[in-house]
């Protein structure tokens, strides 16, 4: 994507973020390699999870809480990282292949060729484990490229946790190192379920990450369906090993913040985090964790549907990037709902836009001229035809 200077919309130039100061102007480039749009770009340096009265501060209190009263003194917090990592921290550091399809373009905003918005905080793993850390939390604002829907946004949060053992933890317990640290890890984090939600219902799930073996999903009913909430595993001792650490094994955790708080205070869309309506901010408060989102009102939806002959380069996360870049928060979910290919070969596919303001009653001139954008600029930057 190519975005021109005259498109931004005025942020603060310089950024002061982790302690390292930043001109916004030397990283945004009429660059090929950058590929972060100003939607994006302008919510660097907002760190929602420092404030102590907005649901992923309040979140993240009560998670340092937990930590503190189970291991008291232990776990260091970072909680102010900068977001701009290098691929090496991001990819490489965390055993990510090298054609693993997180590194393209299509997932991830690049910064330059060399430079990403990191997207998970496990970007910060290695750094702090070769820092001499042992027992960490790191939480920050995380980006990804990604699909538009009520739990999906392209800037989240992330609680990285890392817990490193040593050969008399282990060797205490009769149990082979690496079930060790699993079943710790999974006691840990069920204990942790507990102390945010009481009873809920949750359930664990198999799954594959690079720098976990054996690695773990965690899953939470919620609005009718199962919601994946984290991920989490034993460290690959290949990591350890790098950073002199032969001798010890690991576990690791990635929570995903929004999704905890949606369970947790009742908040049905993502998008909410992001308000600055009153009728949201003003119903959170320092500390409170019992607290249920009473909507103030649910705005009808309008729902826009568009046909186009998709082109080879054509993928889900560039078109979501269009739209959302001419709707912002007013777009709640790109959903296909058509797709098929003719005898010519030709893949038609049909996608259903929800809009829908959090705030207000959308009139239908305003969707209509939105519309109109998408469709002109999905044609011009996607090189899609119409149908
Ligand atoms: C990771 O990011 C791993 N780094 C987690 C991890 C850390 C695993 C350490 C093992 C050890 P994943 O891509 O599944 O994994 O994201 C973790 C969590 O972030 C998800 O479970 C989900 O809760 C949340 N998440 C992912 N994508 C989005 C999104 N677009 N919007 C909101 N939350 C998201
Ligand atoms: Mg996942």
């Amino acid at each position: 994507f190519h975005h021109h200077k005259k498109w931004r919309q005025p942020v603060a130039s310089v950024l002061e973020l982790g302690g390292v100061k930043i001109a916004k102007d030397e990283i945004v480039r009429d660059d090929p390699t950058n590929n972060v749009p100003d939607s994006i770009f302008s919510k660097l340096g907002l760190q929602l999870h420092k404030r102590d009265q907005h649901p992923l501060g309040i979140l993240k209190n009560a998670i340092y809480d937990y930590f503190d009263t189970n291991y008291p003194n232990k776990f260091d917090k970072f909680d102010d990282l900068c977001p701009i990592v290098s691929t090496k921290a991001n990819f490489d550091d965390v055993l990510v292949p090298a054609d693993h399809v997180s590194r393209s373009y299509n997932d991830t905003y690049y910064v330059d060729s060399e430079t990403v918005l990191r997207c998970h905080t496990s970007a910060h793993q290695a750094e702090l484990l070769r820092g001499g850390h042992t027992h960490f939390l790191v939480t920050g604002d995380v980006y990804r490229r990604d699909s538009i829907d009520s739990t999906h946004y392209p800037v989240f949060h992330q609680m990285e946790g890392v817990r490193v053992f040593t050969p008399a933890d282990w060797e205490a317990s009769g149990a082979d190192a690496t079930s060790y640290a699993a079943e710790d890890l999974k006691k840990c984090l069920e204990g942790l379920a507990r102390h945010l939600f009481g009873g809920v219902e949750m359930r664990w799930i198999d799954t594959y990450f690079p720098f976990t073996n054996p690695s773990f999903e965690l899953e939470i009913y919620f609005q009718d369906d199962w919601l994946e909430v984290l991920g989490c595993g034993v460290m690959e001792h290949e990591i350890l090993k790098r950073s002199d650490r032969v001798d010890n094994v690991a576990w690791a955790f990635g929570l995903g913040l929004e999704r905890l708080a949606m369970v947790l205070f009742d908040i049905p869309d993502i998008r909410l985090f992001w308000s600055s309506d009153e009728r949201f901010t003003s119903q959170f408060s320092k500390g409170r964790l019992g607290i249920k989102f009473k909507p103030f009102s649910k705005y009808p939806p309008c729902y826009k549907d568009m046909s186009f002959w998709i082109s080879d380069s054509f993928t889900e996360n560039n078109l979501c990037e269009v739209v959302r870049g001419i709707a912002g928060d007013l777009v709640e979910e790109v959903k296909l709902i058509d797709n098929f290919t003719n005898k010519k070969g030709m893949t038609s596919h049909c996608y259903r836009i929800a809009y829908r303001s959090m705030e207000r009653s959308l009139m239908d001139e305003e969707i209509n001229d939105l519309q109109w954008k998408v469709r002109e600029q999905v044609e011009t930057k996607l090189k899609v035809v119409l149908r």
